[in-house]
């Protein structure tokens, strides 16, 4: 294909009579010492030979009980492919329509190697935009495309984005006990792991531990399986937890915690307040994504660091509060906000306002996406935090090359592209299930976020 280029520049640089000339002005080598020269260049000169988008396909499993699922990109070059992270754990079946009804159909024939012209064009092409199915389905797209230019160009991801910033990725991970005393154990546990940071939480979002009967099952309203928040509990339990766990862990540890927007704000502020003493590394989801503006009231408040937008479906929900600082953690989730491009766009955004990055690596994130969220890990100056993957061994299985966790910290393979590939046949063998309600209220049965 080269020589061929050459051919016929050559061919147009006589016609023009222009050979010698540009050769003399220094402005292109002539014709001659081109042909000369044919030998002794270098390899990567020649480029990469196109290739075309042959298949899109979404593979869905669920061997842990979340739904996972995955996009497979397939090309015109025999045996490679690309895989990207599409998982929406709550609605999988209409991302796995979005990928295969309409993605595959906008994608083949297209070139591979142009992924931020993919990611512009799928964004727009359905018109209306910005939701959450449609995000991840571009998503599993533009994570397969990067990982497909990785294995051409024999790097691993992290490497196509600038390098190493760090040598692994530091990852918090989630002690969860009945009692503040049951969690503090579990942070000690994770302390001799190596952990340097936990997110502690008691009973769960909430303490959604059921505590009695509410009157809202007394009175048969909802059903069976809807979960019971006693908000005014949680707000007296908090900081005993945190009391607690720093009295038996000591102060080295760097404590994290997620209200997962499930109180009244002026309730949250008070809440974050209440954990001031134990010097949090952040606290999580204050407000839900609609009381977006009670963050000035808390950053006015208290100096406790803030993480959010782990629930946010556009990238463009992150400017308002990155350039006001008004928390300091971006909670992306990767998926959800259409893949590893528009989250190095936040990522970068971040780095000018001093606010760092902390991705969401909750369990419905497929081990591909954990991959991804730990490539960019390895790149950005302004990372803060990761949320540990969690990958149970049949994962594994189904994921061949998952990211590994040793001694607090995430690491990645150093095979091209993510480096995580997937058994279809086994992953087959757990399907997807539909099982979708969360629903949590109140004592009279009010709903609550989420
Ligand atoms: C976290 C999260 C998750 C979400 C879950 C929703 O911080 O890890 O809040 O646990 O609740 O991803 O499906
Ligand atoms: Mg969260």
């Amino acid at each position: 294909m080269h020589t061929k280029n050459n051919n016929s520049r050559r061919r147009l640089l006589k016609g023009l009579g222009l050979g010698a000339m540009t050769g003399f002005m220094g402005l292109y080598p002539g014709a001659d010492s081109m042909a000369r020269n044919e030998k002794e260049k270098p390899a990567y000169l020649n480029g990469l030979p196109p290739l075309k988008i042959t298949n899109v396909k979404a593979i869905g499993t669920a061997p842990s009980g979340s739904n996972l699922i995955v996009v497979k990109v397939e090309t015109s070059e025999p045996g490679l492919y690309g895989l990207g992270c599409a998982t929406f754990t709550q609605r999988a079946f209409a991302v796995i329509t979005a990928i295969e009804k309409y993605l595959q159909d906008f994608c083949v024939g297209k070139d591979v190697d142009n992924i931020e012209d993919m990611w512009q064009s799928a964004f727009v092409s359905s018109y209306w935009r910005n939701g959450p199915v449609l995000n991840n389905a571009i998503s599993g797209l533009d994570q397969a495309l990067w990982d497909i230019k990785g294995k051409r160009a024999n790097m691993p991801v992290y490497q196509l984005l600038g390098g190493k910033c760090r040598f692994a990725v530091p990852c918090y991970t989630h002690a969860s006990g009945n009692t503040p005393e049951a969690a503090a154990d579990q942070v000690s546990g994770y302390m001799e792991e190596g952990y340097r940071y936990v997110r502690i939480q008691q009973g769960g979002y909430g303490g959604t531990a059921l505590t009695g009967e509410p009157d809202f099952k007394k009175q048969n309203y909802g059903r069976e399986s809807d979960q019971y928040m006693d908000q005014g509990k949680y707000i007296r339990d908090v900081p005993k937890l945190f009391e607690t766990v720093r009295r038996q862990c000591g102060e080295e540890v760097e404590l994290l915690h997620d209200i997962h927007e499930r109180l009244e704000p002026m309730d949250a502020i008070r809440v974050v307040k209440s954990t001031e003493p134990y010097h949090p590394f952040f606290i999580e989801d204050p407000f839900s994504p609609e009381q977006m503006e009670w963050f000035q009231a808390l950053r006015e408040a208290t100096t406790v660091p803030l993480a959010m937008g782990e629930l946010f479906n556009n990238i463009n929900e992150f400017k308002e509060p990155i350039t006001n600082r008004m928390f300091d953690y971006i909670r992306i989730h990767i998926s959800q906000i259409g893949g590893i491009s528009p989250a190095m766009k936040v990522a970068r955004l971040g780095e000018f306002y001093g606010v760092k990055t902390a991705w969401h690596g909750p369990g419905d994130v497929s081990p591909v996406g954990h991959a991804a969220n730990a490539h960019i890990d390895l790149a950005v100056w302004n990372f803060g935090i990761q949320e540990a993957a969690r990958i149970s061994d049949l994962s594994r299985e189904i994921f061949p090359g998952s990211p590994v966790m040793k001694d607090g910290y995430m690491w990645v393979n150093e095979a091209p592209g993510l480096g995580v590939d997937i058994n279809e046949d086994l992953a087959k063998k757990h399907p997807m299930h539909t099982r979708s309600n969360w629903t949590v209220r109140k004592f009279d049965g009010t709903i609550i976020r989420p």
